[in-house]
């Protein structure tokens, strides 16, 4: 159950809202900060709120462009799952995953967290030996996984077609059962609110044009709403981490493409779990509300413009159809782009940059929803401490430099 008080109720009335309104306040922002973070999405607002839980740090601004939510947060098919293959990943997901586990009770809101399961159907030999080996890696990390045969997927979710004359024949998926879906721009809200409740001031409507620097450190950003200053500043603005990086001079091994998805008109519940296809590229759960939601992979080219190719849909609908022939009837509804940065080998960038003050969190390419809350954790404990946490060490900007590289392009799903 939401909450809400009478008096944020009564706020909303008297401020000639009409209707529903979450009630984090929308703050005028001052001329200085201890801490700025670019970006009101969900990493940027978790990363406020642990700033200022775990570190005792509260003057904070989080300065949205837009409003809050508004990217790839309220725009993503909302997988959850930690069944990566590196040992820094499945460390770094499973944290999330256990935070996702409390967030209700942490948050006080109703994030929907639904630990239904994700399927990631095998399709060929290859596919096959990287699911086994992916499981196995799993469990030596203490993650939950299994090999699923054909049969058991039938199982699990009836509604696959596993028969062996398919275009896209099924031979066997990893299951994590933990895995599963939430609601997406509650969680943007839910960290609004707490955060908020602790001091920090989220401003919406304030896009920033500039970092300041001075003798090798940062030292504010410029905005559509005035200049800010700030000793440290975190940047945490997915698919635009490039454009904010530059602004301090700093070039970035990312690359910016479109990410489409789409929903169906709403029906009863058919479908029982999340199912992923990496080789096929379509993803497909049922959102509370009874609709299909349906994941494609990437757009090849790259974009700022929220908007995708219509033949990656194409692509989209007829692996769905091949895959799950009962929704062959079934109505589109309406279909949409965020903008995700993609690191070379799949992984994000969350540290220091070079440049005294200045942090980076991004490039979470496809799949950066289900880390937002460790993501928030570690990039807070970064930031406060000047020091990455040890769940995110290994994830520097210098890991391009040394080699030292975390290839998840298996687990990671659709960037590639
Ligand atoms: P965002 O929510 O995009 O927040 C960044 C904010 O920065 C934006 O609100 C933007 O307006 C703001 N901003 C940008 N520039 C500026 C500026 N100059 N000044 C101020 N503000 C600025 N991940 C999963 O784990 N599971 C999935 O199933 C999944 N599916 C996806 C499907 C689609 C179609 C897409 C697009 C993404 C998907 N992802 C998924 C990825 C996931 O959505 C992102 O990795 C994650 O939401 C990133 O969160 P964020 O808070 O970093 O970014
Ligand atoms: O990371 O699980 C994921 C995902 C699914 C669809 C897009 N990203």
């Amino acid at each position: 159950m939401q909450r809400f008080s009478i008096l944020s109720l009564a706020r909303n009335a008297l401020s000639g809202h009409r209707g529903w309104r979450p009630f984090w306040r929308d703050a005028a922002p001052r001329e200085r900060y201890d801490v700025v973070i670019v970006g009101g999405g969900g990493h940027g607002l978790a990363t406020a709120y642990y700033l200022a839980r775990n570190h005792g740090i509260r003057d904070v601004a989080v300065l949205e462009r837009g409003w809050i939510g508004g990217g790839n947060t309220g725009r993503n098919t909302t997988i959850v799952r930690s069944n990566y293959l590196c040992n820094e990943s499945g460390a770094l997901y499973e944290h999330a995953l256990k935070l996702w586990e409390g967030l209700n009770e942490e948050l006080n809101i109703n994030v929907m967290f639904s630990q239904r399961g994700v399927l990631n159907l095998a399709h060929s030999l290859p596919d096959v030996r990287e699911g086994r080996r992916r499981v196995e890696a799993n469990r030596l990390s203490g993650i939950d996984a299994e090999w699923l045969t054909p049969e058991e997927v039938r199982a699990f979710c009836p509604i696959v077609d596993i028969s062996p004359a398919a275009r896209h024949p099924v031979l066997g998926a990893t299951l994590q059962r933990r895995g599963g879906t939430a609601r997406h721009d509650t969680l943007a809200w839910g960290y609004a609110r707490a955060a908020d409740a602790l001091g920090v001031d989220i401003v919406q409507n304030c896009e920033v044009t500039g970092i300041l620097r001075d003798d090798g450190r940062v030292t504010g950003v410029r905005t559509t709403r005035g200049t800010i200053h700030a000793d440290k500043i975190g940047i945490v603005v997915a698919g635009h981490s490039s454009v904010l990086a530059a602004m301090a001079g700093i070039r970035l091994p990312i690359q910016s493409h479109p990410l489409q998805a789409l929903v169906s008109e709403p029906m009863k519940p058919i479908h029982p779990c999340v199912v992923m296809s990496n080789a096929v590229h379509v993803y497909v759960s049922q959102s509370d509300k009874g609709e299909l939601v349906v994941g494609a992979g990437i757009d090849a080219y790259n974009s700022y413009g929220q908007r995708g190719s219509f033949h990656v849909i194409e692509h989209q609908m007829s692996a769905l159809l091949e895959l799950f022939p009962i929704f062959s009837r079934v109505r589109l509804m309406r279909a949409w782009a965020g903008i995700v940065d993609v690191c070379p080998d799949a992984s994000p960038i969350i540290g220091k940059l070079p440049l005294r003050g200045l942090y980076l969190n991004g490039g979470w390419g496809t799949g950066g929803f289900k880390a937002t809350p460790g993501s928030g954790w570690v990039f807070a404990h970064t930031i406060a401490r000047d020091t990455p946490h040890p769940l995110n060490a290994a994830y520097s900007l210098e890991r391009f430099t040394t080699g030292a590289l975390i290839d998840e392009h298996s687990a990671a799903a659709v960037a590639h």
